[in-house]
């Protein structure tokens, strides 16, 4: 039979053919970890408690905002993770300053900075995002918004954090440890059932940092930046370095111009190599999820690692480096 005929029997155009021989090749590609499957969320570091969270909440229909909101929050209530939330070392003067943002599908986005005694940071920029005509609230702004909108007052400096705090104090030496003292920040990113993408990011930033600094991770652009049509990405380290590549955002133009995730990463790493001779001296690490579902990430410093959560399960997943 002609081959036109044999289509038109068995009642397919050309066109719906070939789709259907594409998705019988894509359902059979997806039976293979290695290939991307929808939904899918990764966080920076090995959090697996919080990937874990964000998975419940993504594969049970929700929506990756709402992923990546609740599972920045299981770090942002664990008072051992002395980066983020609740637990967080204070700045120099002894005080826990918290920085964090959100952005969801549609490029909506919402950020609190050097935000002061309110527990989950990320619940505020959520507020930020929906209940107001901005992006970022700072400071007494941001914490007198929080208490309109219901948020309670804590006390967020632990004793652990107090202690050690007083013991840095004797020498007053700022410098940052690598992958150990300063970098536990929470990036996440999500990919919901629909295809839909968001991010979050919180973090109580540098230890011991200057009064008044704010990093890179309430920085839409630098800590994290989602465009729904192409990926997103979001950063943990030494936020000057990341503030000055704006490296989120890179990383998302770098992937609308074709690069995967992990060249993507690697880029954008690399830009900041080449800028700063003291490279050797500091951590950045960026992971990245794009609109297919693959992932990548890329430090400076070996140690750095991912946590990534799909219909497979979980896995920790180191990063490679520059180094
Ligand atoms: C900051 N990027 O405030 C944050 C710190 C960090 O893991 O990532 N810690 O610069």
């Amino acid at each position: 039979m002609q081959r036109r005929k044999f289509l038109q029997a068995a009642g397919l155009s050309a066109t719906a053919l070939v789709a259907q021989q594409l998705l019988a090749k894509e359902s059979k590609k997806s039976t293979k970890r290695s290939d991307a499957i929808k939904p899918l969320t990764i966080c920076t570091w090995n959090f697996h408690r919080a990937t874990a969270k964000s998975w419940e909440v993504i594969s049970n229909g929700g929506t990756a905002l709402d992923a990546v909101e609740q599972g920045v929050m299981v770090e942002e209530s664990d008072l051992s993770n002395q980066t983020v939330g609740k637990g967080g070392r204070p700045d120099r003067d002894g005080e826990v300053t918290l920085d964090a943002c959100i952005m969801d599908a549609e490029g909506n986005c919402g950020s609190v900075v050097y935000l002061q005694n309110i527990a989950h940071p990320i619940n505020v920029a959520r507020k930020v995002m929906e209940e107001t005509p901005h992006v970022m609230l700072a400071g007494k702004g941001a914490e007198q918004f929080a208490y309109e909108m219901g948020f309670k007052k804590d006390n967020l400096l632990t004793p652990q954090s107090k202690a050690e705090w007083e013991t840095w104090k004797i020498t007053s030496q700022y410098k940052p440890i690598i992958n150990i003292e300063n970098h536990d920040t929470i990036g996440m990113l999500a990919i919901d059932k629909n295809g839909d993408l968001s991010g979050a990011c919180t973090t109580s930033g540098m230890a011991y940092k200057m009064a008044g600094r704010v990093g890179d991770s309430p920085i839409i652009g630098a800590g994290l930046f989602v465009d729904n049509e192409i990926g997103a990405a979001t950063a943990t380290g030494v936020g000057e370095e990341v503030v000055k590549s704006v490296g989120s955002f890179l990383i998302v133009e770098l992937m609308r111009q074709g690069f995967s995730p992990q060249k993507a990463c690697e880029e954008a790493v690399g830009r900041i190599v080449k800028k700063n001779p003291e490279y050797a001296n500091f951590q950045v690490g960026f992971i990245a999820l794009n609109k297919a579902g693959e992932t990548g990430a890329f430090c400076i410093q070996p140690g750095f690692s991912y946590s990534y959560y799909d219909h497979f399960g979980q896995e920790n997943r180191p990063a490679t480096s520059y180094i």
